[in-house]
């Protein structure tokens, strides 16, 4: 079973991940991590930190002379901002022998603060904002991306592009480009449309003049995803589901949709189901659809048509003109903390969607095809496919 979890601060010392259940036998490098990495850092309207950090990852177990071995994966992501935030954030009961400094005690509205320091009973919120903070992302990121080369294997391709920002809303061109990303990631706000992209761009000056935060939305798209992973048995195994509960738990993404989403909701059932006629790539039992207004999702399973996610996030609440809250110390009225930002992080919340869902795929693609090594899963893969092919044999096709 493929599962993953992270840990580190955002000032800490490093972030950290571990990812089980890859098989053995996967080529796997640093680069193939890293240029995820630095995927995630871009995007016209990140803050100073970006230009701190220039993050690489080190393989502390489960590679071998360029190869999964099958074993744990553990992968460590250095902070280079740590040594300005040594003594802040040192493990020993004050270090530098002057208590705690840059307490946060003025909790930022739809930051996590104010609920992290009541249910944790903490005084300072910085004890909550430094694991809430985004930066986790990276680790996360991490694990998609050794999941993606997995899904590279079965011929997997993973993209995303921004489709609004603030304001401004792009035109998507029919069909996208392939590969999505390397189109996408040409333009500075990871926009298909050039004119939206200069719109965005304006967009994000004005809101950091205004010292304000832009959210906006992303399509991730997964193309050449085999047909029947997860299953409509049971509700924990609807892959639909399991691709909103990932999507969800990226930090400040409040809504997701599949294919049409919630425009499905307002169309005659007519207007939303996806015909479907004999064709098809290999593996798909000779059958394909008109349309794909279902983003490749039916009864919780992929359909093998692409995969369509959009992926909705909130501006950041880390404001340079701050909103009102209260001082923990005193419970007199206050400006919220403002400590410096982004102004928008919504192209690199595309990059962290992609990973979560390579890593959703790669976890269904475990479950369904199995093995220990990467040639197991290939040749159950491979029967699977070949099962799907010769459907119609014997019916006089
Ligand atoms: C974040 C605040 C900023 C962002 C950070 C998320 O960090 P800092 O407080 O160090 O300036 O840059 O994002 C990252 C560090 C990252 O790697 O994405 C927050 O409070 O959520």
């Amino acid at each position: 079973m493929i599962r993953f979890t992270t840990a580190g601060e955002s000032h800490g010392k490093a972030l950290v991940a571990v990812l089980e259940g890859v098989p053995a036998g996967l080529g796997l490098v640093a680069e193939d991590v890293d240029h995820q990495l630095r995927r995630r850092m871009g995007g016209y309207g990140r803050g100073a930190r970006m230009k701190i950090e220039a993050d690489t990852v080190e393989y502390v177990s489960g590679v071998r002379a360029g190869e999964t071995l099958g074993s744990p994966i553990a992968m460590l992501i250095p902070n280079r901002d740590w040594e300005n935030w040594a003594d802040v954030m040192a493990a020993e009961p004050d270090a530098g022998g002057s208590g705690r400094r840059r307490q946060v005690t003025r909790p930022r509205p739809g930051h996590a603060d104010l609920v992290g320091v009541l249910k944790y009973d903490r005084t300072d919120a910085r004890d909550i904002l430094e694991r809430a903070s985004a930066r986790e992302t990276a680790a996360r990121v991490a694990c998609g991306a050794v999941c993606r080369r997995l899904l590279a294997e079965f011929g997997v391709e993973i993209g995303s592009h921004v489709v609004e920002l603030g304001p401004v809303r792009a035109s998507l061109p029919d069909p996208l480009p392939t590969p999505l990303n390397d189109a996408a990631d040409r333009s500075p706000v990871r926009c298909l449309d050039a004119e939206a992209t200069e719109a965005i761009v304006r967009a994000i000056d004005a809101a950091k003049h205004a010292g304000d935060t832009l959210g906006g939305i992303v399509e991730v798209v997964a193309r050449g995803v085999v047909l029947g992973l997860g299953s409509h048995v049971s509700w924990d195994r609807k892959l639909d589901g399991r691709v909103a509960q990932a999507m969800m738990s990226i930090p400040a993404v409040k809504g997701v949709e599949i294919g049409l989403g919630f425009e499905a909701a307002r169309r005659q059932g007519s207007e939303v189901h996806d015909e479907i006629i004999r064709g098809g790539r290999s593996g798909t039992g000779g059958f394909a659809r008109r349309t794909n207004r279902a983003g490749g999702l039916e009864g919780g399973m992929t359909t093998g048509e692409p995969l369509v996610v959009h992926v909705a996030m909130k501006p950041i609440s880390t404001l340079m003109q701050p909103l009102g809250t209260v001082e923990l110390r005193t419970g007199e009225p206050a400006q919220a903390q403002s400590e410096r930002s982004d102004v928008s992080a919504v192209p690199a919340m595309g990059v962290i969607a992609e990973g979560m869902l390579a890593i959703v795929l790669a976890q269904a693609m475990g479950e369904k095809f199995g093995g220990d090594s990467l040639g197991e899963m290939r040749a159950s893969f491979d029967a699977y496919v070949e099962r799907m092919n010769r459907r119609w044999d014997g019916l006089g096709e």
